[in-house]
């Protein structure tokens, strides 16, 4: 039956011709759905993957981000990623010249750094400084070293405790000390963190050696939260160098023993006898010469360099001014953003020196030191002096005589000159004659008293005589 139809069809011209114009529009109908069917899958794709960007180019005043954009990429430096840098400062005037000295060295691109500032409760003048130094900061001829935005906020939370060394370290203080702080990084931190940020960098002012390099060697370990190691120099006699920051540690079974024996508002702090908790501190895990690259799992941090994904204040971690799990501000950041899920990490072979600032006993030391140093300069300067007299009243004069005899005697002729000198006394003067009778007198007066002779000093004269006698010309 199908060969009877192809005959049929083949037989036939006109037939032919239909069949070849049905065929024709057959494959054009067939070529426009499949056409169509691409061009719906096309449209059914992209709509699936690509998140719907609204256009606000027309509508005045909206600002629109697509915060996917802004999640911190490890290589950030090469992405174009924005970092916000938040500093909070106290009476920091003497440290600011320093710190915009290793800012500006920094290698991070400036023009993607924000720098954001919190004043606060300062007795000297921070404003000032920090003003006169964004200036020069930003006056640079260099395009590529001016920094992004930069913001200034002051606001006094009150802070009763003293910026002294010792004032801030006594253990009494802390717990206050840690709250006011993680309030003021607070304020500091949801006014400073713009949509456009995928970083934030908490850097303290009082910092001393940073590497340049500091932004991308933190941020090339793609952690949610990371932290250096911090130590500090300390003058010779206190032995050099020693870990500073005692905030970064990993939990231990004694930290949470003791802080189940706390009260709701205690607020931990390492370093002090009063808490013991064993826990293993990053400041303590530091090989010199160890790989800068090695990572350790932390559970709180010390505020003195922290990097972080803007991510994580995104989603609501922040500094407990609480007791957050019997800590507060920064070392309960640490805890509550593990808590949160994120990773908080430090390095324990890679370091920032923090200055050296001595306590109370280091300047009573340091004052007995400076006493003893001027004692003893009072002393080396006594010692000076008689040394002098001494020199002066007591001069050998022995070489001298040495010298002046040979000068003494040179125009002496050789040949006159005997072994046995002799004196010629006949022109003595009749002064000197009734001087040797009045001598004569006045001894035998002495001598029929019986009193001490005069000394007569011959080997002074037979001196004089020996010395001409070996006096050799040719010697002179
Ligand atoms: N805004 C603000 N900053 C503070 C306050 N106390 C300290 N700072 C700053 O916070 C940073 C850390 O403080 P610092 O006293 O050096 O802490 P320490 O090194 O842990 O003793 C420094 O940049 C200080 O200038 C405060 O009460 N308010
Ligand atoms: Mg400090």
């Amino acid at each position: 039956m199908c060969k009877s139809i192809f005959k049929l069809l083949s037989g036939n011209p006109n037939t032919q011709k239909r069949t070849t114009n049905s065929s024709i529009s057959l494959i054009s109908i067939l070529g426009s759905i499949f056409s169509l069917l691409l061009l719906v899958r096309i449209i059914l794709v992209n709509t699936s993957t690509r998140i719907y960007t609204p256009d606000f180019k027309n509508t005045p005043g909206v600002e629109y981000y697509d915060l996917q954009n802004y999640k911190g990429n490890k290589n950030g430096w090469q992405m174009g990623d924005r970092i916000v840098f938040c500093v909070p400062l106290r009476d920091a005037a003497e440290h600011l010249p320093r710190f915009f000295r290793l800012l500006n060295n920094m290698t991070y691109p400036h023009n993607w750094i924000d720098l954001t500032f919190l004043v606060s409760d300062s007795k000297d003048d921070t404003m000032g400084v920090l003003l006169d130094n964004l200036k020069s900061l930003q006056s640079n001829k260099d395009k590529t070293k001016i920094f992004g935005n930069i913001e200034i906020f002051e606001k006094d939370f009150g802070q009763i405790i003293g910026q002294s060394f010792s004032d801030r370290h006594g253990f009494a203080a802390q717990g206050p000390r840690r709250k006011l702080m993680a309030r003021a990084r607070n304020w500091l931190g949801s006014v400073a963190l713009k949509p456009y940020h995928s970083w934030v960098y908490w850097r303290d002012v009082d910092v001393e050696v940073i590497p340049d390099t500091i932004m991308e060697d933190l941020m090339h370990h793609d952690k949610d939260i990371i932290v250096p190691n911090v130590w500090r120099p300390l003058p010779e006699w206190l032995g050099h160098i020693q870990p500073y920051d005692l905030n970064s540690w990993k939990e231990s079974g004694g930290g949470i023993q003791l802080a189940n024996t706390l009260s709701d508002d205690a607020v931990i702090v390492e370093g002090y006898p009063e808490y013991a908790t064993w826990r293993p501190h990053l400041a303590y895990m530091r090989d010199p010469s160890g790989d800068p690259e090695v990572e350790m799992e932390l559970d709180g941090i010390g505020g003195v360099s922290i990097l972080s994904k803007a991510r994580v204040f995104r989603a609501g971690s922040h500094f407990p001014a609480f007791s957050f799990e019997k800590h507060a501000e920064t070392e309960a950041f640490g805890k509550l953003s593990r808590r949160m899920k994120y990773n908080v990490v430090g390095l324990p072979n890679y370091v920032v020196w923090h200055i050296y600032e001595p306590s109370s006993d280091d300047l009573k030391h340091m004052e007995w030191l400076a006493e003893e140093e001027q004692k003893r300069l009072e002393e080396s300067k006594i010692r000076e002096f008689y040394d002098k007299i001494w020199e002066i009243g007591f001069e050998d004069v022995r070489d001298k005589w040495s010298e002046d005899r040979m000068q003494v005697l040179k125009n002496v002729d050789p040949n006159k000159l005997g072994r046995n000198v002799f004196v010629d006394w006949s022109d003595t003067d009749e002064d000197y004659e009734q001087d040797e009778e009045n001598l004569a007198t006045e001894s035998n007066s002495k001598d029929a008293n019986n009193e001490e002779a005069p000394v007569f000093v011959p080997e002074i004269l037979g001196e004089d005589a020996k010395l001409k006698a070996d006096f050799n010309p040719d010697e002179v």
